[in-house]
């Protein structure tokens, strides 16, 4: 009988792989060019080996040693200016990687690749030339990786592979705050419009309004942040949509999270958001005494001041001030004033016996007050982008879109609350899908195609998802659970968590506090601070608040509020944000899932948003939080392109007609087709050709020379326009 050998067994036999710290001694010796930390990477030459220990000579005149764990190959083949792809490195480790980054940065290349996925890095200074009208002309419909790293080339391989596989495509930024994600995704959809355009439609273009959607949506959902001057405070998502002809014929922008506190509530040297101040700047001053904003109702509504009523219990207008702008808001809002007045101070109990009016005292005024302008604020952003996405039109008919995400990054700060949380909880929710495309999918079809690669190993974050969103138990369902029972407190809710995930390897209880709990991120450690964590989930609108509101005479506040009808107001006592979150993140994946992912990761090289600055370690957290030196490994080590046998046969047919000719299998015949390319590297699996980084472009541009190809027409048609 013969016994199969083990998995493992069987690859190492075929690709032995040498420990660690074997192909360390192997590629250090006397003489060898090294990268050390001290206590900046810096390159020198070793000098001598003992033991252990090296001693160098660094190439600014100083001699240190350091321990030959510590020390790393430096590739002295690399060009000067470095290289535009990392695959292309030989020795990837993090000094070889950060130094090509800041080789390249420093003479503003801030674009390099890593196989597919695009690494932008913010230059913090105009760099206007790289994104005019010529440019986008120079990437039109040239093949990735032909011409150097830019936006323009991911949109246009997107572009590209939906007209050619009909099939939709999605483009995912991401980065820390201030990046320039918002800044990647504005460039990639005007070099998507530029493509898809119209120019023979009359009247406005659709492409046009998208983009003009733009500036509207970030003065009503942007404010000046201590990372960002022109930080975005939701996610967005802009389905793009085409028709047959690959122009633009719709779109679709769908918003996550707005960050609603800050309509109320704004720490030092961070400002609200955009259009307070665009609508204040008209009068000659502004009056310093306005506590908060909002679309101009809001501005009155931040002013009123409440006091002591009679008894403590109660409370009042503080001042003729305070009346002025309760007159106002009512004004604006087109609604009764004292009926404002009694929603913002009382608050209707409802008792099995009796139905009562209960005052509240002024700290419960402000908070009513405070509940309300959020409310407006945020209906007024809904209702605003339902009005920009009608004004655009969808085409129903559309079997092709090309998706861009513009979502917060990872965020890690002294405090943590739930606004971190949902943040988070979205950014595992990409890396998953950035895990299951680029490791997942690719070793699970290797495994099953039973062709040979050396397995690498990767982090699944699945288990961290289920913590926080899992149906039964989850963190987000404890909350909810929390929420809609009367009696709890943030402090009940976090023992419940304590309690619950006592064992779980992502879940831990920090020392010395009573309810902060820290979440195991793929990206790090974060410590929430649980108190604001129910209040900030829920999702309510006081009913005073709603039948003041829809009672207005003015049609559209009252159409921002409408009335519940008696089903919904007695299933609806309690709607949860993160509930509704995590189901708009669910339709998203979806979404997402049914595309062909294409990833640009945006790096802050520093903190004080600056030119010329790269600060290393800065950097490095930023690549290995996007998982971006994992992706580098299993992109060199494997082969990123198949193709069914059926399907790489009817593509690639022409190249060797005579093949077909002979009756032989159809992994023969794609053999036989390769062989005749002088293609090398390549593994025939058991159903698919797997090739390796660039072998396809290869074979596609034989066949373009021997057919003349459909992708040509189209870049003609883009060409001539400008
Ligand atoms: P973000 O979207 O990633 O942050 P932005 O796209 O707003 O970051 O970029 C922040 C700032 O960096 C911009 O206002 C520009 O000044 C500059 N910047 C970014 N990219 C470029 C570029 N390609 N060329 C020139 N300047 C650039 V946040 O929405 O805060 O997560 O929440
Ligand atoms: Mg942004």
């Amino acid at each position: 009988r013969r016994l199969p050998l083990p998995q493992t067994k069987r690859h190492e036999q075929r690709n032995p792989k040498p420990t660690k710290d074997k192909r360390k001694k192997m590629t250090i010796v006397v003489g060898s060019h090294i990268w050390v930390e001290n206590p900046v990477w810096i390159d020198g030459e070793v000098l001598n080996i003992k033991g252990d220990d090296a001693e160098i000579q660094t190439s600014d005149g100083s001699k240190v040693v350091a321990k030959l764990s510590k020390i790393y190959p430096k590739d002295t083949e690399t060009p000067p200016d470095g290289v535009d792809d990392m695959t292309k490195l030989s020795y990837l480790h993090e000094p070889g990687v950060l130094h090509n980054l800041a080789t390249r940065y420093e003479i503003n290349e801030i674009y390099t690749y890593t196989g597919n996925i695009l690494i932008a890095i913010n230059p913090f200074q105009s760099l206007s030339h790289l994104y005019d009208a010529d440019m986008m002309e120079r990437y039109n419909g040239v093949p990735y990786g032909e011409l150097r790293p830019h936006v323009f080339a991911i949109a246009d391989a997107a572009y590209r592979e939906m007209i050619k596989e009909g099939k939709g495509n999605s483009i995912l930024v991401s980065g820390e705050s201030g990046a320039g994600k918002t800044e990647t995704t504005k460039m990639l959809m005007r070099y998507l419009a530029y493509l898809g355009g119209n120019a023979a439609a009359e009247g406005r273009t659709v492409e046009q309004k998208v983009l003009e959607s733009n500036p509207v949506l970030e003065a009503f959902g942007n404010a000046k942040t201590v990372r960002n001057n022109n930080s975005s405070r939701f996610g967005k998502f802009v389905e793009i949509q085409f028709d047959k002809c690959g122009r633009i014929s719709g779109a679709a922008i769908r918003t996550y999270l707005l960050e609603r506190s800050r309509v109320c509530q704004i720490s030092d040297s961070e400002r609200n958001y955009h259009c307070f101040y665009l609508l204040c700047a008209a009068p000659p001053q502004v009056d310093s005494s306005i506590f908060y904003f909002s679309a101009s109702a809001i501005l009155h509504l931040g002013n009123i001041d409440f006091a002591n009523g009679g008894d403590n219990d109660s409370s009042v207008l503080k001042n003729d001030e305070s009346l002025f702008h309760l007159q106002m808001t009512a004004e604006l809002l087109m609604c009764n004033p004292r009926a404002l007045e009694d929603a913002l101070c009382k608050r209707v109990m409802v008792t099995p016996e009796e139905i009562i009016k209960k005052s509240l005292d002024p700290h419960g005024a402000t908070v009513s007050r405070d509940g309300l302008a959020k409310t407006i604020y945020s209906r007024l952003f809904d209702w605003l982008v339902d009005k920009i996405n009608f004004s655009i039109g969808q085409d129903p008919n559309s079997k092709c879109l090309i998706g861009v995400l513009d979502i917060y990054g990872f965020e890690s700060f002294k405090t943590n609350s739930f606004e971190q949380f949902c943040i988070n909880y979205t950014n595992e929710k990409l890396q998953q899908h950035f895990n299951k495309h680029v490791f997942k999918t690719l070793q699970e079809e290797y495994t099953k195609e039973e062709i040979d690669w050396s397995y690498i190993e990767f982090v699944d974050n699945k288990d961290v998802l289920d913590l926080i969103e899992q149906k039964k138990g989850g963190i987000i369902a404890l909350l909810d659970e929390a929420c809609m029972f009367p009696k709890s407190t943030h402090e009940t809710f976090s023992t419940k968590l304590y309690q619950t995930f006592k064992d779980h390897k992502r879940f831990i209880k920090p020392k010395l506090t009573r309810s902060d709990f820290t979440i195991v991120h793929y990206a790090g450690e974060v410590q929430y601070q649980s108190d604001q964590f129910l209040d900030k989930n829920k999702d309510y609108i006081v009913p005073e608040h709603r039948d003041l509101l829809s009672a207005s005479t003015c049609s559209f506040v009252a159409g921002l509020f409408p009335p519940l009808t008696e089903e919904v107001a007695k299933s609806s006592k309690f709607s949860s944000i993160s509930s509704r979150f995590k189901l708009q993140l669910q339709q998203l994946m979806e979404i997402l899932n049914s595309t062909e992912p294409h990833y640009i990761r945006c790096i802050k090289p520093n903190n004080v948003l600056k030119p010329a600055v790269f600060e290393n370690d800065n950097v490095m957290q930023q690549l290995r939080s996007g998982g971006v030196l994992e992706a580098v490994r299993i992109k060199c080590a494997g082969y990123p392109t198949y193709r069914s046998f059926s399907e790489f046969l009817s593509r690639f047919r022409v190249l060797a007609p005579e093949v077909l000719k002979m009756d032989c299998p159809e992994n023969e015949a794609c053999e036989k087709i390769l062989v005749k390319m002088g293609l090398r590297g390549y593994q025939i699996g058991k159903t698919k050709v797997f090739l390796r980084a660039g072998q396809m472009a290869e074979l596609d541009a034989k066949r373009i020379l021997l057919l003349g190809d459909s992708s040509k027409v189209i870049q003609t048609r883009g060409r001539t326009r400008i």
